[in-house]
């Protein structure tokens, strides 16, 4: 008797330590959270899929927009939701990698990933959707819209998948997106490339390059499976993330009527928007309607609107709203400069092209700046000025390699624009 309560002793024993082992395993996974609190809403499942749409050309709209709608992130469940249990992952389950790293409580907002690649960049962006997953979706598990020129290959959908905690979402760019408009003097635009060429421009001889710059500036967030979201965050191969992410950014920017945002800001090579200006003050005197009253031209320029300064946001890291670039007014800006054909006579990046049109169109309340969001893209680094947030945070950036408050950022122009008080330590990395 006494021999069998002691085993029955020993086992209750092994049960409580076992459960405290698994309890410990799951709650320090990073970052982590409360246990997933269900909205009355909607019905949830811990089991998700990775959808793989069909590659969504512009004509399989449906794909896009109809057949997901149940588990759609508007609906307020996670995106995560999805009626379809996971295959397992290298004998690992999804089921049981999202009860290691629980979703965050609290609604999703209606948002996207969204990732520009070629076949060929798979590793690159494999490597920055594990950071981005790691320091923050895995716990949010919105979706991931991937977007290429030409199909995506089964390997490139594969990996991707696997990789992202949300849905995935691969669709291919129309032609005319991704070419010559008709408008365009091509044997004008090819002489600009040679000597572009002679005189070692960066990306200046590169067809391919000013089409990615003109479709990251006029039509991504056209894209049928774009249509779908309110905001996006777009992610570039290569691509790091030094700190945990604990608030949702989208959230930030919906909560608080934000409409762009950044990370970093510097300025532009010259050469490759000579005329950029001059094309930006025809449009402000064609459209003066829609300049908004409180704008950031003096983020912009120096002396009133006459020249520009060069400063932008850098937009391979991007936050913003979709419907804010569905609108009127950025929709003229973009025809208005597509027009006049900079971005084959020149090679007008997409990241001056989205800086002015938010300085511009948006009033300063409604660009946000990310100290948060640890980011580097080759070759600059934001890493968040003060010791307290990178040591709450996690962050692993060396504070030395942060580019906010040098000589060739704008981002002190910023803070002084929008009469922001700079962090503690600003100074001492100038
Ligand atoms: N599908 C596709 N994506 C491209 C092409 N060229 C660039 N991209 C993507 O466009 C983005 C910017 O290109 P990247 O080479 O990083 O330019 P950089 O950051 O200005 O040096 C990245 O997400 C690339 O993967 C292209 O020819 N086809
Ligand atoms: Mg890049």
């Amino acid at each position: 008797m006494a021999a069998g309560s002691g085993r029955i002793l020993r086992y209750i024993l092994f049960a409580v330590f076992g459960t405290a082992i698994i309890y410990f395993i799951s709650t320090s996974s990073i970052p982590s959270y409360a246990q997933q609190q269900i909205p009355s809403t909607g019905k949830f499942t811990w089991d998700r899929t990775s959808t793989q749409t069909s590659d969504g050309k512009p004509n399989s709209a449906h794909d896009a927009l109809g057949s997901e709608a149940s588990s759609s992130p508007a609906s307020g469940v996670p995106a995560a939701s999805n009626s379809q249990s996971a295959a397992p992952l290298n004998g690992i389950t999804t089921t049981e990698s999202a009860l290691l790293s629980p979703p965050a409580p609290g609604e999703r907002v209606n948002a996207t990933f969204v990732t520009l690649a070629r076949n060929s960049d798979l590793w690159e962006i494999a490597r920055s959707i594990r950071q981005v997953e790691d320091r923050f979706n895995r716990n949010y598990n919105y979706d991931w819209v991937f977007l290429n020129d030409k199909p995506f290959d089964e390997t490139f959908k594969k990996v991707t998948s696997a990789l992202a905690s949300g849905k995935t979402h691969y669709g291919e760019i129309p032609t005319e997106q991704w070419s010559f408009p008709s408008w365009i003097d091509q044997k004008k635009a090819e002489a600009v490339r040679e000597d572009m060429r002679r005189r070692k421009i960066i990306y200046g001889d590169s067809i391919s390059y000013r089409h990615m710059c003109r479709f990251e500036s006029g039509f991504f967030f056209r894209h049928p499976l774009m249509l779908q979201f309110e905001y996006y965050w777009r992610v570039e191969p290569s691509v790091e993330l030094f700190c945990d992410i604990h608030q949702d950014p989208f959230r930030v920017m919906k909560d608080n009527n934000k409409k762009y945002s950044f990370v970093l800001s510097l300025y532009e090579y010259v050469e490759t928007i000579p005329t950029l200006w001059d094309s930006t003050k025809k449009f402000m005197k064609a459209h003066p309607e829609h300049l908004a009253p409180d704008n950031s031209l003096a983020f912009l320029s120096d002396d009133g609107g006459e020249t520009y300064n060069k400063c932008h946001f850098w937009s391979n890291f991007e936050v913003g709203n979709l419907d804010w670039l569905r609108s009127k007014a950025y929709i003229d800006f973009f025809e208005s400069l597509d027009k006049d054909g900079g971005f084959f006579y020149e090679r007008w990046g997409d990241a001056p092209v989205h800086s002015i049109a938010a300085s511009l169109l948006l009033n300063k309340s409604e660009i946000h700046f990310f100290n948060e969001i640890a980011y580097y893209h080759i070759p600059f680094t934001h890493c968040p000025t003060g010791d307290d947030v990178r040591l709450k945070l996690r962050c692993h950036c060396n504070p030395a390699d942060n580019f906010d408050w040098k000589g060739y950022s704008c981002t002190s122009r910023y803070f002084d624009l929008n009469q922001l008080a700079k962090p503690e330590g600003w100074m001492d990395q100038v």
